[in-house]
This record gives structure tokens, sequence and C-alpha cells, in this order.
């Protein structure tokens, strides 16, 4: 079973990526941020609580998001492999991911990084959000709380599959087509 996470700043193409990628290897696509969408959506519980966070460009708590996760990974048995998409976003969710896998005997094969300048992370957001109804795409001070989020709690996570010698990163600027082909490359190789 090949499991991978699928990392980068807001913006840089992690589900866009996500939807060629699972065409492509078959992957179940876990993404943390489609599965608040989700919950907002349906007006649940857990919606209502992780809107509060979204809508001010935080993060959800570890505690709520590790949980959740947990959960729906759960729910196939029979995965030929997982695509992780926007998880994990901590440390705290890096090693808790590790622990539900191995519990499995299951592992991480490889963390990708896209790679985009933050000009172009803003510029993509707000773009999104002429269309997409986000309330953190529409305002260019949540997309900057959200990068700068990114930085602080996120971008350290690179560290933690580096340690396991297992992060590599790509360019996430070019066509659409171009990046799903050198990831598909990569995923190819492992
Ligand atoms: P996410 O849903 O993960 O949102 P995102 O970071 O904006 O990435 P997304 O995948 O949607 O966008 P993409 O880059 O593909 O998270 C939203 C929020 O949920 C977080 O801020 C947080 O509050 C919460 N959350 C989620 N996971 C969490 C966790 N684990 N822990 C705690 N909180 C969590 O695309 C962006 C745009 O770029 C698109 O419009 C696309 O068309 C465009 N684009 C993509 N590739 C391009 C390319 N090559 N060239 C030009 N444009 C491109």
């Amino acid at each position: 079973m090949k499991n991978i996470v699928l990392f980068g700043p807001p913006g840089a193409g992690k589900g866009t990526q996500s939807a060629y990628l699972v065409d492509k290897f078959g992957f179940v696509h876990l993404s943390t941020g489609d599965i608040f969408r989700y919950n907002i959506k349906n007006q649940t519980e857990l919606g209502t609580l992780a809107k509060s966070y979204m809508d001010q460009g935080q993060l959800v708590p570890d505690s709520v998001t590790i949980d959740m996760l947990k959960a729906e990974w759960g729910k196939y048995p029979d995965a030929v492999g997982f695509l992780f998409d926007g998880f994990p976003r901590t440390e705290a969710q890096a090693l808790a991911l590790d622990e539900i896998l191995a519990e499995a005997g299951q592992s991480i094969a490889a963390m990708i990084g896209l790679e985009v300048p933050e000009e172009e992370l803003l510029a993509r957001l707000l773009e999104r959000g002429k269309t997409s109804g986000r309330p953190d795409d529409a305002n260019p001070e949540v997309i900057g709380q959200r990068i700068a989020v990114y930085h602080r709690e996120t971008a350290p996570v690179q560290g933690y599959y580096e340690a396991q010698g297992k992060y590599m990163a790509l360019s996430g600027v070019g066509s659409i087509e171009s990046i799903t082909a050198s990831l598909s490359e990569k995923i190819q190789a492992l």
C-alpha cells in the first residue's frame, strides 16, 4: 500500500492535484479541509466548531482534527493507498498519523511538497475566492493569516518527514498537467 502526504502552503495546488492523482492511482483521498467544509455545509456540531477557526484563517484544534481523520481513515479497510491532503498540518498531527498507520502495520511512503512563491499563492486564492464561496479565500487579511499560520505551525512538519528520509519537493508553478506528470513520476518511483 502506498500512503502519500501531499504538502504545501494554502493555494499550492494540493486539492487540484489530488483530484488527478486519485483518478490515476485509485487512492482514497482524505482532505481534512473538504471534510470540514462538508460538515459546515451540513451544519453539524463539528462544522460549527471548524467554521469558527477556518473563517479566521486559524487551524482547527489538533484533538478534533486527529479524531476526525482517524474515524475517516477507518472507513476504508480495503483501500489500495491513501492520499492525505492538508493533513498533517502540525507536528502533533504527524505523530498521530504515524501511530494510526503503525497500528495497522502501515506507514507513510513519502511526503511530496508543492513549492509556490507567496505572491502567486495570494493571487490564486483571491481568484478562487471570487467564485468558491469560501469566506477564507475572499479576504486578503484571512489569506495572509493562513499563510502566516502555515509558516509558524505547518512548515516544520516538513522537517519531521525529512528526518525519516521521506520528504521530496516539487515546483508547484506551471501548468496543472505538467505538475500532475511530475507528481505521478515521483509516486510511480516509490
Ligand atoms: P484546505 O481545504 O486544506 O485549503 P487550502 O490550503 O486552501 O488548499 P486547497 O487544496 O483547497 O487549494 P489548492 O491549493 O488546490 O484548508 C482550509 C482550512 O481548513 C485551513 O485554513 C484550516 O483552517 C482548516 N484545516 C484543514 N486541514 C486542517 C488540519 N489538518 N488541521 C487543522 N486545520 C485544518 O488550490 C488553490 C487555487 O489555486 C485553486 O483555485 C486552483 O485552481 C489554483 N491552482 C492550483 N494549481 C494551480 C496551478 N498549477 N497554476 C495556477 N493555479 C493553480
